[in-house]
């Protein structure tokens, strides 16, 4: 039995390759049941290596060496060593050489769908982060840069498209009804972004010319039958070049760009040079068989990919510690393109969702790490919320501490100094340090230092000296990575962060006022940047004739928690009348948050029921605020995210000491019930006013409003009665797109009643060969509140709509349950807990990176009751006592085991 995590590789251990690769020479060949590989790798000793007589020691992983040639010549058996995951060449080595390794590899069984792999009726690869290793011998990482070409020989009938990164340059047919392709790709590249499609599937084609004249052909294939579900993506790939051309002067580089969608994969999708790997979710979309919110997902993803291409491929990563180097930036790059082409406070206020639902719960946990981990056990454990998410946060703020300009002109110097090499973090800031002259030495704490800081801001107005002064005090305590460090013997000095607080002070009347810090003479402006770098600071505002209400960190200008003792008076104020998008929701929050809190401790004192603790006022601001999405300016999208209380996971987060999740669920549904009550009549007239009658396009107007128009239905929904039912009943029926239709069957799902299972059995009745569909008629029940919901998801596991091999399904099915009902995973008998514990097992033995991904619910045992803690750490040592467990779940159930 395992006792402890497995063994941690560190960021002070790098040292450069002995040998860089100039060129690699792939030949597959797809046969029945195997793929035989041959790799001529041309070689040099690194003048920049530690050892210069170092052997040259070549990574892999479930391959079969067949030959070893050096320069031609075969290499006998005392001239090399061989183990299950090194080639280490004995022979003397002269400069420079060509070894070539002849491999057979098994795609067939490759259930990790890590290198190559078969799905369905055809073979893929995903080599990110160490699967190029599973393809065959090579110096696995990403410093070692190289130019690709490859061969691909298959089955001609079986697997017609053969593709591979870069420009096709030959073709032909074989004996035996096989055929060939050669690709080609000019541009040097790590090995995680090698890729090859044997398959067969349908093409859609378009044309993109970029800004200097070049034609770029692009292309998305899909399984046949389903080129009707990918004319968003080609739109949205469009989109993509366009915009990045506009905003960062980044222009396509090749004359192919092919998007392969893939129905089983780990991940979203992958930035391969030339030819990203998708997963299906992220390209495939009708009006009738995807939401508003998949649409938006799809803009977003291939948007991400794309942009990859510069900030990722073009300039790599020197090793996995410097994931978020491509991670945070491209994903603030398609947070960017996100906010300019839906609505941007609307885009930001779901990020901001997205990172208290996922990376603060990260950072208060047994994961916690920096954006820049020190250590790791198993890399793909680290494609986490805080290296993409939080470090997204941590480019923003770079972004608006230096602004706009400056930052582009960094972006412009990171590319002058650093195209195509593999570098560091440090390098990007140096380049936005140096072309915005703003000193960053304290900024890059944000690298080195876990966990959410929090920020106590105090304010205190005299009417005497017509002075606001705001502290700012932060606080930033060791989370269970500085321990660990700590434990270690490696302890490093934790400090006050550098970050950007983005204020303004509101009037009584609404209005924003001037912001003059004392000693300043110019033209005061109404929002300000404030640069905190100390753990406390005071700022004195001038010439202000009456008590402001603050309004602070706009934008979510910095990810940390704010503690500012607002009254419920003042969140009203800010709710409805900040121009900040972002804090007249979090007003809205914070509000909810402070009376759920205080419904919890009604529950737990038996007196939940009486609704005491919703104080007066909160239904007429909630009505308000319905009423604020009719008036001229209104958006009703922005009032369909601010009608939303605070989800289970985030008011988890937000409790200070034990969690009760029953008590939790209890107060949130009563408050809802309350509000869907007391608004029945309000909620009624928006629903049927927002009917919208145009063919159904996913832009962000006609989204929006049906976004409101859910939101009312699902709060109509609450009222529980003949009407509501019908109203559901009728939606379902008469839907004409997937939104609608799946916001009236998660409606119903959350009742326990014939109604709901007439419903689902419809649903799937008719959408039983649409994968995608199927896996939303999976999460519509596993993250239901129904009573039966733990009993329905077992039984489900057994359901032939379910397969564990599929990462999507297991997503939708298990995780969805998981993660997004803590109710039920949670369950006082243990039974959530036992049913992960299975799943991760079982999946474990198929597929490590998904059996780890589910294991990350555990991360927050330690917050529950001790009953609860102990079934949940029954459930975690009897995964963990398993004797063939992966490096992936070992790291995930040492680490919450030793919290
Ligand atoms: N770079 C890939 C992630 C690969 C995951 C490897 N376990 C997708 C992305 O971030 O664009
Ligand atoms: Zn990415």
């Amino acid at each position: 039995m395992r006792t402890d995590t497995p063994q941690a590789i560190y960021l002070k251990d790098y040292t450069p390759p002995a040998f860089q690769i100039e060129t690699v020479d792939l030949d597959i060949s797809i046969e029945a049941g195997f793929a035989c590989v041959t790799a001529s790798l041309a070689c040099q000793r690194n003048p920049a290596a530690a050892d210069p007589s170092a052997s040259l020691v070549l990574n892999g992983e479930d391959l079969k060496l067949e030959s070893v040639r050096l320069d031609g010549r075969p290499l006998g058996q005392g001239e090399y060593v061989l183990c299950a995951d090194q080639l280490m060449i004995h022979a003397e080595l002269p400069d420079s050489f060509t070894l070539t390794t002849v491999s057979t590899i098994n795609p067939d069984g490759n259930t990790q769908l890590s290198g190559l792999y078969r799905s369905k009726d055809g073979y893929f690869t995903q080599c990110e982060a160490e699967g190029f290793r599973r393809i065959t011998w090579f110096l696995d990482r990403p410093d070692v840069m190289a130019k690709y070409t490859v061969t691909i020989h298959a089955d001609k009938a079986q697997f017609p498209v053969l593709l591979g990164n870069g420009n096709p340059v030959g073709a032909g047919d074989e004996e035996g009804g096989r055929h060939w392709a050669k690709w080609e790709d000019p541009f040097r590249k790590p090995s995680y972004l090698f890729a090859m499609v044997a398959a067969k599937l349908d093409m859609l084609e378009d044309w993109f010319v970029t800004k200097s004249g070049r034609k770029v052909r692009c292309a998305v294939y899909v399984e046949p039958g389903k080129l009707d579900q990918c004319g968003h993506a080609m739109a949205a790939l469009k989109k993509s070049m366009k915009w990045d051309e506009d905003v960062f002067g980044l222009e396509m580089d090749l004359d192919h760009y092919m998007i392969v969608a893939v129905g089983d994969f780990n991940m979203g999708a992958m930035e391969n040079k030339g030819l990203n790997i998708f997963n299906t979710k992220y390209v495939l979309a009708r009006p009738d068989t995807a939401t508003d919110i998949d649409f938006q997902n799809i803009d977003r993803v291939v948007a991400h990919e794309y942009f990859h291409n510069w900030t990722g491929n073009r300039v790599t990563c020197r090793d996995w510690f410097q994931l978020s180097l491509k991670e945070g930036l491209t994903v603030f790059r398609d947070q960017q393109f996100g906010m300019d082409m839906h609505s941007a406070g609307v885009t930001r206020i779901q990020e901001v969702r997205t990172l208290r639902t996922a990376q603060f719960p990260e950072d208060a946990g047994p994961m916690a790490h920096p954006i820049r981990p020190a250590s790791y056990a198993e890399i793909n454990n680290f494609y986490s919320a805080t290296v993409y998410e939080k470090g997204a946060e941590v480019i923003r703020m770079i972004h608006t501490l230096i602004g706009k300009d400056a930052f582009r002109k960094g972006m412009d110097l990171y590319f002058a100094r650093h195209d195509g090499q593999a570098v560091t973090c440090e390098d990007f800031v140096a380049a936005m340090q140096d072309a915005s002259g703003l000193d960053l030495t304290q900024f890059k704490r944000w690298y080195n230092q876990a966990g959410t800081p929090k920020l106590l801001v105090r304010g205190a107005y005299d009417a005497a000296t017509k002075r606001f002064t705001l502290d700012v005090e932060q606080q930033y305590p060791a989370t269970a990575y500085e321990k660990r460090l700590e434990a270690e013997g490696r302890a490093v000095a934790r400090g006050a962060y550098h970050l950007p607080l983005v204020i303004g002070l509101l009037g009584a009347d609404g209005r924003e006022l001037p912001l003059r810090l004392a000693g300043e003479s110019a033209a005061a402006d109404t929002q300000r940047v404030l640069s905190i770098t100390e753990d406390r600071q005071q700022f004195v505002f001038e010439d202000l004739a009456e008590a402001p209400v603050p309004s602070l960190l706009r934008g979510f200008s910095a990810p940390v928690v704010l503690d500012y003792p607002y009254s419920q008076a003042d969140l009203t104020h800010l709710m409805a009348r900040d121009s900040d998008a972002f804090c007249r929701w979090e007003a809205g929050q914070r509000l909810a948050t402070d009376i759920l809190m205080a419904g919890v401790a009604a529950f737990q004192a038996g007196s939940g029921d009486t609704l005491a603790w919703v104080p007066a006022g909160y239904v007429d601001a909630m009505r308000a605020l319905l009423g604020s999405a009719f008036a001229p300016g209104g958006d009703p999208a922005l009032v369909a995210e601010a009608l939303m209380l605070p989800s289970e996971v985030v008011l988890i987060e937000a409790t200070e000491g034990t969690v009760d999740p029953d008590a939790i669920h209890a107060a949130r549904l009563a408050l809802r019930r309350h509000l869907a009550n007391e608004l029945k009549g309000p909620f009624a007239a928006a629903y049927h006013e927002l009917k919208i009658d145009a063919p159904y396009s996913p832009e962000a107007t006609q989204a929006g409003a049906r976004a409101l128009r859910n939101a009312c239905l699902s709060y109509i929904a609450e009222v529980d009665d003949a009407e509501s039912l019908a109203l559901l009943q009728n939606q379902f029926d008469s839907a004409n797109n997937m939104t609608d239709s799946m916001a009236a069957l998660s409606a119903l799902a959350q009742f326990a009643s014939p109604a709901r299972d007439a419903a689902l059995e419809r649903f799937l009745a008719k959408w039983k060969d649409e994968a995608l569909v199927v896996d939303k008629w999976l999460q519509v029940q596993s993250t239901s509140r129904a009573p039966d919901t733990g009993a329905r998801v077992r039984a489900l596991l057994d359901h032939p709509a379910f397969d564990i091999r599929n990462p999507n399904k297991v997503y939708a099915l298990i995780r969805a349950f998981c993660a997004a009902n803590p109710k039920h995973f949670h369950a006082a008998d243990g039974s959530g807990y036992a049913l992960a514990a299975d799943a991760i097992l079982q999946l474990d033995a198929l597929n490590p990176q998904v059996a780890a991904r589910i294991a990350r619910s555990f991360d927050r045992w330690r917050k529950f009751d001790t009953q609860r803690q102990s079934l949940a750490r029954m459930a975690l040592v009897r995964v963990q006592g398993h004797d063939k467990l992966s490096r992936d779940v070992a790291e995930i159930v040492g680490k919450a085991l030793e919290s």
